[in-house]
């Protein structure tokens, strides 16, 4: 971990200082790293499409939509390559919240998130794309 020091004006620090209050980070230094993460993610979305990442897709919708749940479920089976797991959560009598993991390759994650949120019927959908390292790690299974 490096140190740097930053000089920021008294808004700028209100906004840093909001966050903390709200959100309950530990200190500056940790809000002032989220936010770089923020865009990090943000940057890595705008990358190479080759790149490996993993990725959380949130989108709320309306299970009784005509035909809806069967074919966002079929979409997931389609690419079930990409799909690690999918949590259900029912809202309300009427909506349903769906986070999904994928990982995969940057540009294939990202279409198969837009082909899902772009559906008629979803909405507030999020695609939050975290980069990741192309190496194996230790704790994977070995093939
Ligand atoms: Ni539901």
């Amino acid at each position: 971990m490096q140190r740097i020091t930053i000089s920021v004006d008294e808004e700028l620090l209100g906004l840093v200082d909001g966050l903390c209050a709200r959100r309950g980070y530990a200190s500056r230094s940790e809000a002032i790293r989220d936010i770089l993460r923020e865009t990090q993610a943000r940057e890595a979305a705008a990358g190479d499409g080759d790149a490996p990442c993993v990725a959380a897709l949130s989108y709320v919708y309306e299970h009784g939509t005509r035909d809806l749940a069967r074919r966002l479920t079929s979409a997931q089976h389609h690419h079930h390559d990409l799909s690690v797991a999918t949590m259900h959560v029912h809202l309300d009598r009427e909506e349903c919240l769906e986070v999904a993991v994928l990982k995969g390759r940057l540009s294939e994650v990202r279409a198969f998130g837009d082909s899902l949120v772009t559906q008629r019927g979803v909405r507030l959908g999020h695609l939050h794309l975290v980069r990741v390292a192309g190496h194996r790690h230790s704790h994977d299974p070995q093939r």
